[in-house]
C-alpha cells in the first residue's frame, strides 16, 4: 500500500449526475484518483465496507476500473462486486447495490454523452439504497477534493476481471459477476414475460437500438434469448469503446437511424432505443413518436397490468421540467404527483419513503421504485407488457390516451455549446427580471407566474434551489429555462415548453406548431437566439 502525494484539482464539482469531463481530463495523473479518494473520505471511509463496480464499457473503462479497485483495497474495502469486464449498465448497479445489502457502489459512465479518448467520461457515487448520491453527500465529496494532499493505492497486478468468480487484492474480496443475470431475473418478476412471449410468437416486431453501448448484452438476453424476439431485433447490440462513433442519447436526433426506420413503409411494430449506461430510453410506433412526458404518463395510467404492479402505486414523480400529463393520470386515479428537480438523485427520498412507484423525467428517463435509477429496458418491458395485454398499437394507446386526458403539448429546445458566461448573464438578467413579468401580456396570453424553482424536499427538509426559471401563463401553458449539469464544456442551455389541448379535433398537431407561440413568447422574454447568436436549437426532442 502507498500513499501518494496530491494536490487539489479544480473543478472536480459533481453537477446533475456525478463528476462528467472529458476522457483525457479523467486521464490526467491524479485527476481519477484524487476524485475516488474524496469519494471515499465524503462517504466517511471505505474500510470494511462493500461496494459494487461497474461502468458502461466505454473508452478508459477497464483502466478506470483497476485504479478504483486498488485504490478501494488500499483503503480498506472488505468486498468489491464487480461487472464481468468492469461493465455493468447503471440501472442493473443499482440493482446489485440493493440487492447485496452493500455500502454503495461506484459507476463508471458519461451517460448520454458519446464516449472516447476525445469525448467524455464520468465517475458517480450511488448510496446504499442504490440511488445516487444526494447533494449532502456529493457536496462533501466536492469538499475533499479542494483539500486533498494525498491518496491510498495498492502496488500490484490487474485483477483479470474477464471471468465470474471470486478473487483476492490485497486483503479486499473481488467479486465478478455476470452484468446481466441478476438484471434479466429482477424483470421476470416484474412483467409477464409469457404475454410477450405470446407477443412475439404472433408475429409482433421490435426493434432495439442498443446504439453500441451498454445495453447490447442486456437486450440480447432478455428481448431475444428470454422473449423470443427473432434474433437481429436488438441492433447496435456490441458495447464498443467510442459506442462505434454514435451519439448515445435516444432521442429523435441522436437515434436518427431507428427513427428512419419507425417512418418506413416496413416500420416494425415497436421501436426502442437506450443511452450509454442504460439508464434512458425513447419509444416509437409505426410513423408515431411518443414523448417521454408523454411516456410516463402512459407507464403511470396502465402500469397496473403488469404483474409486478398490480396493487396499483403508491403516487407518482416527474422532475419540474416534465410536462404534466403525469398529473392529470395521478389526479384521475386519485394518486398524489411530487414534482422535484432535474436528476434522478432527487426521486430517491419519495421512494424510500413509500411515496411513489414510478418517477420520470422528460429527458427520457422513466423508472420505478424496483431500483434507486431510471431503467431503459425496464420502461421497454413495461411497454411491451402493456401493448401484450391491451392489444392495440402504439399509436391506438397514444389516442386513447389523449382522450382520456387531453394532450399536453410539450416539446424541449437544446442550445448547445453555448460560451458560459453568455449563458450565466442570460439566466442573471432574466432572474432579474422576474418580479416584473406577472401580469404582462405575451403573444396574446397573461402571464400568472414567474420564478425561480427551488425544491423543499418533504422527506428530509433539504431544500434546494435556483432549479430552473418557469413562466407560467394564465391556462396553464408554461416554458422554463435552466442550464444543463451533465454537459463537459461550454453550456447548454434547455428551454421546455408545454401546453395543454383538450379539443379532441386538435390532438393531431404538429408539436412545434400547437406550441408555436409559447415558443414565441420564450424567444420575447428571454432572447436566446438573439443572445447565443444561433438561428434555433441544435437539438429538439
Ligand atoms: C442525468 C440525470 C437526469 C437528468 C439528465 C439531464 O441523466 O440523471 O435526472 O434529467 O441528466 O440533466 P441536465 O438537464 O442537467 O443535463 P443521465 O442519463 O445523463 O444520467
Amino acid at each position: 500500500m502507498t500513499t501518494v502525494k496530491t494536490h487539489p484539482i479544480e473543478g472536480q464539482k459533481p453537477g446533475t449526475s456525478g463528476l462528467r469531463k472529458k476522457t483525457r481530463v479523467f486521464m490526467q495523473t491524479h485527476y481519477l484518483e484524487n476524485f475516488v479518494q474524496s469519494i471515499f473520505d465524503g462517504i466517511g471511509g471505505a474500510a470494511g465496507k462493500t461496494f459494487v463496480l461497474g461502468g458502461d464499457g466505454r473508452y478508459f473503462n477497464e483502466r478506470a476500473a483497476q485504479v478504483i479497485l486498488r485504490m478501494a483495497a488500499a483503503n480498506g474495502a472488505a468486498r468489491m462486486i464487480v461487472g464481468r469486464d468492469a461493465l455493468l449498465s447503471t440501472p442493473a448497479a443499482s440493482h446489485l447495490i440493493r440487492l447485496n445489502k452493500t455500502d454503495g457502489g461506484i459507476i463508471m459512465s458519461a451517460s448520454h454523452n458519446p464516449g472516447g479518448e476525445d469525448e467524455d467520461f464520468g465517475v458517480k457515487f450511488n448510496m446504499p439504497n442504490g440511488g445516487p448520491a444526494p447533494e449532502s453527500v456529493t457536496g462533501a465529496m466536492f469538499k475533499r477534493t479542494e483539500e486533498i494532499t494525498e491518496y491510498r493505492i495498492l502496488e500490484a497486478q490487474d485483477v483479470d476481471l474477464s471471468t465470474v468468480g471470486e478473487t483476492a487484492l490485497g486483503d479486499m474480496t473481488v467479486t465478478i459477476v455476470d452484468p446481466v443475470e441478476d438484471y434479466a431475473a429482477l424483470m421476470e418478476t416484474l412483467f409477464d414475460f409469457e404475454a410477450i412471449r405470446a407477443l412475439f410468437e404472433g408475429g409482433f416486431r421490435i426493434r432495439f437500438d442498443a446504439m453500441c453501448a451498454i445495453t447490447g448484452p442486456y437486450g440480447h438476453e432478455i428481448l431475444e434469448d428470454r422473449l423470443g424476439a427473432p434474433e437481429g431485433s436488438v441492433v447496435h447490440g456490441t458495447p464498443l469503446p467510442d459506442f462505434g462513433g454514435m451519439h448515445p442519447d435516444p432521442n429523435p436526433t441522436w437515434a436518427h437511424e431507428l427513427m428512419d426506420a419507425m417512418k418506413g413503409d416496413d416500420a416494425p411494430d415497436f421501436g426502442a432505443a437506450s443511452d450509454g449506461d442504460g439508464d434512458r430510453n425513447m419509444v416509437v410506433g409505426p410513423q408515431v413518436y411518443v414523448s417521454p412526458s408523454d411516456s410516463l404518463a402512459v407507464l403511470a395510467a396502465n402500469a397496473h397490468l403488469a404483474k409486478g404492479y398490480s396493487d396499483g402505486l403508491k403516487g407518482v414523480a416527474r422532475s419540474m421540467p416534465t410536462s404534466a400529463a403525469v398529473d392529470r393520470v395521478a389526479e384521475k386515479m386519485g394518486m398524489t404527483c411530487y414534482e422535484t428537480p432535474t436528476g434522478w438523485k432527487f426521486f430517491g427520498n419519495l421512494m424510500d419513503d413509500d411515496r411513489v412507484t414510478l418517477c420520470g423525467e422528460e429527458s427520457f428517463g422513466t423508472g420505478s421504485d424496483h431500483v434507486r435509477e431510471k431503467d431503459g429496458l425496464w420502461a421497454i418491458l413495461m411497454w411491451l407488457n402493456i401493448l401484450a395485454v391491451r392489444k392495440m398499437s402504439v399509436a391506438e394507446i397514444m389516442a386513447d390516451h389523449w382522450q382520456t386526458y387531453g394532450r399536453n403539448y410539450y416539446s424541449r429546445h437544446d442550445y448547445e455549446g453555448v460560451e458560459t458566461q453568455t449563458a450565466d448573464a442570460m439566466m442573471a438578467d432574466l432572474r432579474a427580471r422576474l418580479n416584473d413579468l406577472p401580469g404582462q401580456i405575451v403573444q396574446g396570453n397573461r402571464i400568472a407566474q414567474a420564478d425561480d424553482y427551488a425544491y423543499h424536499d418533504p422527506v428530509d427538509g433539504s431544500v434546494s434551489e435556483h432549479q430552473g426559471i418557469r413562466v407560467i401563463f394564465e391556462g396553464g401553458a408554461r416554458f422554463v429555462i435552466r442550464l444543463s449539469g451533465t454537459g463537459t464544456s461550454g453550456a447548454t442551455v434547455r428551454l421546455y415548453l408545454e401546453s395543454l389541448e383538450t379539443d379532441p379535433a386538435l390532438f393531431e398537431q404538429d408539436p412545434q406548431e400547437a406550441l408555436g407561440w409559447v415558443i414565441a413568447a420564450a424567444e420575447e422574454i428571454a432572447r436566446i437566439r438573439e443572445r447565443t447568436g444561433k438561428t434555433g436549437p441544435d437539438v429538439t426532442t
